[in-house]
């Protein structure tokens, strides 16, 4: 199988394995693994925050972020195809009762000016506006990068209001290799970040959320409200701190793997790429072929092709860490035999 559902779908290498199998743990809810904690320090540095936590995953690290920035009844401004918004079985209602207010955006990059309009005025009738939030880089448009310039100009319209910004960037590292940009440069125009270890980084488990000291703290005690207090989790930590260390200049083989298959999948008739491949994600539109995304994810099975449905007519291929050049010789001959299977 060619699985090209998500870049979460990496196995820890031999390295991440035998870095698992030789941690030095303790109990990370007393504060006691030595793994945690260097996993923890090296990842505020990389983003360039006084602290960092280490969580479970990106969403409960995006939730321990609203819990901690907001109070109930406070409103959240985000564009309208976050992760956030789609994605996270509406956890930010179901957890920290705050109101989201989602406006549109060109790849995820809301315009200022619709920002500030958002923004609410101090008035008894309006929620207050507690947060506002971008993704970078940003899934729904296909992994489009959200560039320095911009997050700067938003943070410095939030600062005028005394708003926080909180990057999810999941895939901050697919986004610092696009543009050639340091993570830290992407969350200096933060006042928070999280980000994802398992997913283009290929370790197993985790996210990190970063932001100054006394903000993490206030959101570990979040992360232990909702079951994220591991123990020993210096098994799960020494793998992604190996990622980290090793540094990720290789995640721009799967960009060049995703842009290799992009440009076959768009001179295949009937199929059209619908974004512009600026990282690990194709969105591929089967609108002209008549079938719905549902068919074609069903098709590319038979042909051991791995893919998601990402829409009525979109089906979305990531390409990560385990898949090869060869797999993508392969997963372009499999499309197309099922766009010949399809047509009949
Ligand atoms: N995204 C997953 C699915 O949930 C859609 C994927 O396969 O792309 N933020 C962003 C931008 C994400 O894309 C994801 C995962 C998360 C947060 C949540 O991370 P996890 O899965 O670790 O909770």
């Amino acid at each position: 199988m060619i699985d090209l559902r998500s870049d979460t779908v990496t196995r820890p290498t031999a390295e991440m394995r035998e870095a698992m199998a030789n941690a030095e743990v303790g109990d990370d809810v007393y504060g006691e693994d030595p793994s945690v904690i260097e996993l923890e320090e090296h990842a505020a540095q990389l983003a360039g925050k006084e602290a960092a936590l280490f969580v479970t995953s990106g969403t409960q690290g995006n939730q321990a972020a609203v819990l901690t920035h907001m109070r109930q009844g406070e409103e959240l401004i985000m564009d309208d195809r976050a992760h956030l918004f789609l994605y996270e079985g509406g956890a930010t209602a179901a957890f920290a009762g705050v109101q989201s207010r989602t406006l549109s955006s060109e790849k995820g990059q809301i315009l200022p000016a619709d920002i500030a309009g958002a923004i609410r005025p101090n008035d008894v009738h309006f929620p207050d506006t507690g947060l506002i939030w971008l993704e970078n880089t940003h899934n729904k448009s296909g992994g489009s990068v959200l560039s320095a310039d911009y997050l700067k100009e938003v943070k410095a319209l939030a600062d005028r209001y005394g708003i926080p910004v909180h990057i999810d960037g999941a895939r901050i590292f697919n986004a610092s290799i696009a543009a050639g940009v340091p993570v830290e440069e992407f969350a200096r125009h933060a006042t928070t970040i999280q980000f994802c270890l398992s997913k283009g980084l290929g370790a197993p488990v985790g996210s990190i959320l970063a932001g100054d000291r006394a903000f993490i703290e206030r959101a570990r005690k979040w992360r232990k409200r909702l079951g994220g207090g591991l123990r020993q989790a210096g098994v799960i930590a020494a793998p992604a701190l190996l990622a980290l260390k090793n540094g990720f200049d290789f995640i721009s083989q799967d960009h060049e793997h995703a842009s290799i298959l992009a440009e076959a999948i768009s001179n295949m008739e009937g199929l059209t790429v619908m974004n512009e491949v600026e990282t690990n994600m194709i969105m591929m539109d089967t609108f002209e072929t008549g079938l719905s995304s549902e068919d074609w994810v069903s098709e590319l099975k038979k042909q051991n092709i791995l893919a998601v449905s990402f829409g009525p007519f979109t089906v979305r291929l990531t390409t990560h860490r385990d898949i090869s050049r060869t797999d993508i010789s392969r997963a372009t001959d499999g499309i197309m035999k099922a766009l010949h299977q399809l047509k009949g």
